[in-house]
């Protein structure tokens, strides 16, 4: 299969392919034909064929299958038509494809079996390489051969949310182990999240190399930190990871949880596009980030769940205040919950299409 040309940024792309796609157009702040929507974990347990395809396999396992990774990305694309596909993968995958020893335990998350709390086991974390994750690779080929025109985005945990998981040995509410690591040895905290972002870095490239469109750091629980920390221990290794795909034509998106006090900085770590949760309107968004962004967001999750009108209404303020910025991508302010009626993601897909019809 030959590898997908990355053309220069300034190269024009032609029309109906991915680089076209009104995703890409609105990441770059360009003119669309309609508002593009996607959603945060659109693969996944809110389907039923995705649990039917997923019974037996454990989680990690299915990560390292191209072809059940292609039928499960897939999916949602399918069924909502959406306009992009998120890679099915997890931001724990890179860690354990460099060898540790970790394992996503359903209905908790990650789960470390050693975390990582003093100098001697950073040893554990080595470089990533794209031949530590052929199935990546052929994953992705294999997509962008199935997808045509529609746009797949690749992404990484960042390094502030990777260190959570690798530091509390798993989810973390408080992530207390985190902060006073973060606080106590700085030189140990700036090793490690140099290390994570090294990795993340090279997982975003494998996937922005084999033909993704566009890529997603997710950096979910960088909210818990006040503007000052996410500076002084945070923002430099971030935009370490997201500079690692700079000069490869792929809009980053930058998304966290609870960040509305740094998404200025989260844009200037690096991103094309800011991620921006339910808890910020578009519009304050739009005000704090200024001219040089576009935006991604930011349906209430749990909106999901109430009447087609209040649901109705709240989709179309949405789209309406993101008409102010300078370019808006539908999703949620966070993850599909598993819950969900999936018909309400396909009618949700179908209304901000039509009501944002240029
Ligand atoms: O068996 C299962 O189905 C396990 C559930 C599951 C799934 C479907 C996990 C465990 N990961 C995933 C896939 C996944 N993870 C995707 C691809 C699917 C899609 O988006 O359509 C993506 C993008 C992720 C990324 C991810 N994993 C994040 C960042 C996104 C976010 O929600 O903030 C995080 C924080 C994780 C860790 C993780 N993996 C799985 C769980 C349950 C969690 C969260 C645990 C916690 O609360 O800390």
């Amino acid at each position: 299969m030959p590898t997908p040309a990355s053309p220069s940024a300034s190269a024009p792309a032609e029309p109906g392919s991915p680089r076209h796609s009104d995703l890409v157009r609105a990441a770059r702040r360009q003119p669309v034909t309609r508002t593009p929507v996607w959603f945060m974990r659109q693969a996944g347990r809110s389907l039923p064929e995705y649990r039917a395809v997923r019974e037996g396999i454990p989680m990690l396992e299915s990560c390292m299958q191209p072809e059940l990774v292609t039928e499960i990305t897939l999916q949602p694309v399918r069924r909502h038509g959406v306009d992009a596909a998120i890679f099915f993968s997890d931001i724990v995958v890179p860690l354990k494809a460099i060898g540790v020893d970790l394992d996503i335990v359903p209905g908790v998350g990650p789960v470390v079996a050693q975390p990582i709390r003093e100098a001697r086991d950073l040893d554990r974390l080595v470089d990533l390489t794209a031949d530590q994750v052929p199935y990546i690779t052929e994953a992705v080929r294999l997509l962008v051969d199935e997808l045509g025109p529609i746009p797949l985005i690749g992404f990484a945990g960042a390094p502030f949310t990777l260190a959570s998981y690798l530091v509390e040995g798993g989810p973390s509410k408080n992530h207390v182990q985190t902060k006073a690591l973060m606080h106590g040895d700085p030189e140990l905290w700036d090793a490690l999240c140099a290390k994570l972002a090294q990795i993340s870095g090279a997982f975003l490239r494998v996937q922005a190399q084999a033909g993704a469109s566009a890529v997603q750091l997710f950096d979910s629980w960088v909210g818990a930190l006040s503007r000052a920390d996410y500076v002084r221990h945070v923002q430099r290794h971030s935009a370490a990871a997201l500079d690692a795909v700079r000069h490869l034509d792929v809009p980053r998106i930058h998304f966290g949880v609870g960040t509305g006090e740094l998404l200025r900085l989260m844009g200037e770590a690096g991103a094309e596009v800011v991620g921006v949760d339910y808890r910020v309107s578009l519009t304050d968004a739009v005000a704090r980030l200024g001219p040089d962004y576009a935006v991604q967001g930011n349906l209430d999750p749990a909106l999901l769940f109430a009447p087609w009108e209040a649901l109705e209404r709240r989709v179309r303020e949405i789209v309406e205040e993101g008409r102010q910025a300078p370019g808006h991508i539908f999703n949620l302010g966070h993850g599909v919950l598993p819950e969900v009626d999936p018909d309400v993601l396909t009618r949700v897909t179908a209304l901000v299409h039509e009501v944002s019809a240029r």
